[in-house]
């Protein structure tokens, strides 16, 4: 068989059922040869994450609650000693406090910002520092983060989710310089709205699927197969000369002005 990820190995984060954008990255991933490890957030999902991880082999899965130090660190000692290294690290983790992504964003409180800028953001830069070394013994390695539009423009109660995206793709470019001597790329890919599990509970997300689909120019909505095609893309050597970058993967809806 012959794979894009032949003799790569990869860290993916924010798998919690099979409607997860993390597990349509990890089915391209591992369809194109890589060996994957898993992590879950608490032990509420650990079964269903087993059981994913079980039907394409993966030798490794541990728990990982981003906002906890020692389970970051232990983690990147497992997948170390696993793997001997790294090659692909693939961030979709995102939490905001519910009432926060209600009202308006004025209301947000003090510890709502800050739980949804260490979950959301600063957890790719305590993985990112962390997986650093693995990947400089691999001679490289490529970084992938899911964001979305409401980072740049206002999308109605997405409100503190938009601006812990904002600092998440800040971090995207400043970690890709840091990174880019050692050869390790930095991505985002800023995917259209997508029915899992973080996005069903959102009074309204099945409106906006409908809005979204009319205006975008492929009227349509985002297949998360098409994310995961576009995040293999981007962690195989196909995107070699591409680091720092934002892709959109929505059919096309953030061109339009009307
Ligand atoms: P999902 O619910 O399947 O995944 C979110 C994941 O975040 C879950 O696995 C959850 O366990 C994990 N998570 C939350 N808090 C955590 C913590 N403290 N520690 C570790 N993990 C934690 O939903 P999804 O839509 O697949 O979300 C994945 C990524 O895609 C997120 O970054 C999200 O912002 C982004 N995204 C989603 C959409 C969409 O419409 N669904 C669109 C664009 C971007
Ligand atoms: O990033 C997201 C959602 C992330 C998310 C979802 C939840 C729901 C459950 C973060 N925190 C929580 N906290 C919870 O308690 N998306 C891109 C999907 C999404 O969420 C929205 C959207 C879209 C799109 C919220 C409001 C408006 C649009």
């Amino acid at each position: 068989m012959s794979g894009l990820l032949e003799e790569k190995t990869a860290l993916v984060l924010g798998v919690a059922n099979k409607r997860s954008i993390a597990w349509s990255i990890s089915q391209a991933l591992a369809g194109a040869g890589a060996t994957l490890a898993f992590t879950y957030q608490s032990e509420r999902l650990e079964q269903n994450v087993r059981e994913l991880a079980s039907s394409v082999r993966s030798p490794l899965v541990l728990p990982c609650d981003v906002s906890k130090d020692d389970e970051m660190d232990r983690l990147f000692s497992a997948v170390d000693k696993e793997f001997n290294g790294l090659d692909i690290l693939v961030h979709c983790v995102a939490f905001a406090q519910r009432p926060d992504l209600e009202g308006e964003y004025l209301a947000t409180s003090r510890e709502g910002f800050r739980i949804a800028q260490d979950i959301s953001a600063f957890s790719l830069v305590a993985l990112a520092r962390r997986a650093a070394p693995l990947m400089t013994r691999r001679g490289g390695g490529s970084i992938l983060a899911l964001t979305y539009l409401g980072s740049e423009r206002v999308i109605p109660k997405y409100n503190v989710m938009g601006v812990a995206k904002a600092s998440l793709e800040a971090s995207i470019r400043y970690l890709a310089n840091d990174l880019g001597q050692r050869k390790i790329r930095v991505n985002g890919i800023s995917a259209g709205p997508i029915s899992t599990l973080a996005a069903r509970g959102i009074p309204g997300f099945t409106k906006m699927l409908e809005h979204v689909r009319g205006k975008a120019p492929l009227r349509r909505n985002t297949d998360p197969a098409e994310v995961g095609d576009a995040g293999l893309f981007l962690c195989s050597a196909m995107a070699r000369g591409i680091t720092g970058e934002v892709i959109f993967v929505d059919c096309g809806y953030h061109i339009m002005g009307m």
